[in-house]
């Protein structure tokens, strides 16, 4: 059943992608947690699905309504690491693209990373392996190939919002 879904993900590497294939790919939790992980995409699996259904609007004019994701729960995964009590924001990235939550925020029932799109695996361009999902959410907010997970007791400033708009501005 797990390699089923493990043989249905787009063929890596893709280009830029951080790791050469899917068997390398490795999601890191650390920060202020008790259990600092390194999941692979084979436990991520293992954990409870999730769907959720949204529209996704994105600030650079365009919509889908509708979508439907599948995913586990940031909650379930920080579960693991045990975020210390004095925590307060996680952080959510792919490289420099990041995208800063408070911790209340974050463990929501509806808070996901999700691996699946429209019953399908999700693909490359769009986030593969692991892409944030949460609802009412701004499109930038939805960090697509999420590595790390950072969790903080400071609040520090994220890059999706600022990245996203500067795309904006240099077109036509
Ligand atoms: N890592 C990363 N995630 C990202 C972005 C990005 O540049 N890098 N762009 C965001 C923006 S502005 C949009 S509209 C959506 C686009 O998602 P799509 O390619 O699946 O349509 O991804 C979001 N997530
Ligand atoms: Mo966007």
């Amino acid at each position: 059943m797990l390699r089923g879904v493990l043989e249905d993900l787009p063929k890596f590497p893709p280009k830029n992608a951080p790791y050469r294939s899917v068997d390398e790919f490795i999601l890191r939790i650390s920060g202020a947690v008790v259990r600092p992980q390194t999941l692979r995409l084979e436990d991520i699996l293992k954990l409870p699905k999730v769907n959720l259904t949204s529209d996704f609007t994105c600030v650079e004019g365009w919509s889908v309504k509708g979508v439907v994701w599948g995913g586990v729960r940031v909650k379930d995964l920080l579960a693991l690491a045990e975020p210390k009590p004095t925590s307060r924001y996680v952080l959510f990235k792919a490289g420099v693209f990041t995208k800063l939550m408070d911790m209340r925020s974050a463990t929501r029932d509806d808070t996901i990373l999700a691996y699946s799109y429209k019953g399908e695996m999700l693909k490359y361009e769009h986030g593969a392996p692991l892409r944030l999902i949460f609802p009412s959410q701004q499109c930038y907010e939805s960090v697509k190939w999420v590595d790390a997970i950072d969790v903080l007791e400071q609040p520090t400033k994220d890059t999706g919002r600022e990245i996203a708009l500067s795309r904006i501005q240099t077109k036509s």
